[in-house]
């Protein structure tokens, strides 16, 4: 660094820096249309998770607005949305379903 003794000192070494890949959360939004036992589903289908605690995260949901039903690279986040976007829109339901980095 520039100290004002005329020099300029150069940083030679540097930590070596392993940079993991950043992560996404994958969130679920509410609408008034999409029915809960429909969510329910897609919560058990692409996110693996048991009836019980799917059914708590489509109430989180439902009564907080949004909810993060998971995390993961952005690859795989990518697919997990895909999914859930092309399935509620065969079943004419109005279901959003987004990616945020963590
Ligand atoms: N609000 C919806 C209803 O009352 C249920 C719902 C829950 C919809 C979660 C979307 O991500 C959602 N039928």
């Amino acid at each position: 660094d520039d100290d004002g003794d005329g020099d300029a000192a150069v940083v030679v070494d540097t930590k070596p820096k392993t940079k993991r890949p950043p992560l996404y959360k994958v969130l679920l939004l509410n609408d008034d249309y999409t029915p809960m036992e429909f969510v329910v589903a897609v919560l058990e289908r692409f996110f693996g998770m048991s009836h019980a605690q799917a059914f708590e995260i489509m109430l989180t949901v439902h009564k907080k607005g949004v909810a993060v039903v998971g995390v993961f690279s952005h690859e795989i986040a990518e697919t997990k949305v895909a999914q859930v976007m092309d399935f509620a829109r065969r079943h004419q339901h109005p279901l959003q379903c987004t990616m945020e980095k963590e």
